[in-house]
């Protein structure tokens, strides 16, 4: 399991060309479906738990535990810039992806011995659980890898029309965020978007336009 530290950013026309001019390399250029899941009373995301199927693989985001992303205070600017990233535990592991969502949805922290029949089966132990899909859309997605170790950066592009860029560094269990955190921002100013405005990502953009009261729960969560 690893922790996904992001920050997203405006991109324009001049992107590109900065990321070419510091000698980003570009890894690949991939098209993607992502489906996103939920209790018909959104139970999940409301407890900012976001679960999806993208290339045929489950994933789940979740907040980071206390104390697994302890971080350096620094300075004013530091925390200002630190506040601009997001750090979202990634789980990949089907059994593990089901404990926790069973877990969010009934408070059962206990791993069953013997799941639920339908837990085994890749296509139906959303539905057995109450979940259905709620959002869907498809990225067209640009991957750079910079000189900093470890710094990727994306272009995405959705199919609803919004575009976002994001510095992402993958950080390991128990590894080091505040460096995670210092990466991230040399390479905002690197590419010229350290603003200290919070971008939105695709999510926001197509909960606002699809689902808007869901959107304004969340924001009254302080979920987005
Ligand atoms: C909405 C959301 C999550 C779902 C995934 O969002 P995002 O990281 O934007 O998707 P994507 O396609 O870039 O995933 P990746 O390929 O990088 O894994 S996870 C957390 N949230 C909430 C959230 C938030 N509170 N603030 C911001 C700026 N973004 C997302």
């Amino acid at each position: 399991m690893s922790v996904e530290v992001e920050r997203k950013f405006v991109c324009n026309a001049d992107t590109l060309k900065t990321l070419e001019e510091i000698g980003a390399v570009c890894l690949a250029q991939r098209e993607f479906k992502d489906q996103y899941f939920d209790s018909p009373t959104f139970d999940l995301t409301l407890r900012d738990v976001w679960l999806r199927k993208r290339k045929g693989c489950w994933e789940l985001k979740c907040p980071t535990s206390a104390g697994e992303t302890e971080e350096a205070s620094g300075g004013p600017s530091e925390a200002a810039a630190a506040a601009l990233c997001s750090r979202y535990r990634e789980i990949t592991d089907l059994p593990d992806i089901q404990q926790r969502v069973r877990e969010e949805l009934c408070g059962d922290g206990e791993r069953s011995a013997s799941p639920p029949a339908d837990d085994d089966d890749d296509e139906s132990w959303p539905s057995g659980m109450n979940l259905r899909c709620f959002a869907e859309f498809t990225t067209v997605r640009r991957s750079f890898a910079l000189e900093e170790d470890g710094v990727q950066v994306d272009l995405d592009q959705a199919d609803f029309g919004y575009s976002v860029g994001e510095i992402e560094v993958l950080v390991p269990e128990g590894g080091d965020v505040q460096s995670a955190l210092e990466k991230i921002g040399r390479t905002a100013q690197k590419l010229g978007v350290a603003s200290d405005q919070r971008v939105e990502g695709k999510m926001n953009v197509y909960l606002k336009r699809n689902h808007p009261e869901h959107y304004a729960r969340l924001l009254s969560a302080h979920v987005l």
